[in-house]
């Protein structure tokens, strides 16, 4: 019994050490778990940062092509208009050339149109080569405006017009292919009355508005040039 007394607190401090023992393998264990969930909470914050470091390289990146691509595109934007404006410069000042030198040439400007009237006379077909040798036509008179315009310039002679009914006859053309609306014929004109009059001149009636009259295409007259500058 004594035994069994004295063995009572060896067994109870066995017990104790196994009790111990277990709360200490129990804590080891606790603490490699916690150990290994800091290690992996751990690595996972480096790929985290990693992660983040490498979307942040990957997005300036990004930015900067676009960004690049942008400026590409407005550079080659701007060239095109650049060289556009630089064409539209020559253009404007090949014009204004051509109209410095006309100027000195005895052309007068009128509205969108300059006006050259000759010196000696031709017949209609010539004095129209002689038009297009200056780079114009005959005139056309659209208007009333137009037409008080050529009677100052004629100075009292009666000159061709770029008007014909040569192709058909009584069918009323101007040389640029446009029918007649705008009318000036003088009192009883046209009227044929030489028999075959196809060709128009301006200030043969006194009238100073209602002038124009129908002749033989041969006869000779001072002419009238116009051309466009727009
Ligand atoms: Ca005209
Ligand atoms: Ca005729
Ligand atoms: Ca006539």
């Amino acid at each position: 019994m004594e035994m069994d007394i004295q063995n009572e607190p060896l067994q109870y401090q066995n017990t104790e050490k196994v009790d111990k023992t277990s709360q200490s393998c129990g804590e080891s264990q606790h603490r490699g778990v916690f150990r290994l969930a800091v290690l992996c909470l751990g690595v996972m914050c480096i790929l985290q940062a990693a992660l983040n470091i490498a979307l942040r390289l990957y997005l300036a990146d990004l930015e900067q092509t676009i960004c690049n691509n942008q400026t590409k595109e407005s550079y080659t934007s701007l060239t095109t208009e650049r060289d556009q404006l630089q064409k539209e410069r020559d253009k404007l000042q090949r014009k204004l050339s051509e109209l410095e030198k006309t100027k000195q040439q005895d052309w007068t400007f009128f509205n969108t149109s300059m006006y050259f009237i000759s010196i000696g006379g031709k017949i209609w077909s010539k004095s129209r080569q002689d038009c297009r040798e200056r780079g114009a036509d005959l005139v056309t008179i659209n208007s009333r405006e137009e037409q008080d315009f050529i009677e100052k310039l004629r100075q009292g002679q009666t000159a061709w017009i770029g008007l014909t009914d040569s192709e058909k006859e009584g069918t009323w053309k101007w040389v640029d292919g446009s029918a007649l609306t705008t009318k000036f014929w003088g009192h009883d004109e046209p009227n044929s009355a030489a028999g075959d009059e196809d060709c128009v001149v301006t200030g043969y009636k006194p009238n100073p508005v209602n002038n124009w009259a129908d002749f033989p295409c041969n006869d000779w007259f001072v002419w009238i040039c116009e051309k466009r500058y727009f």
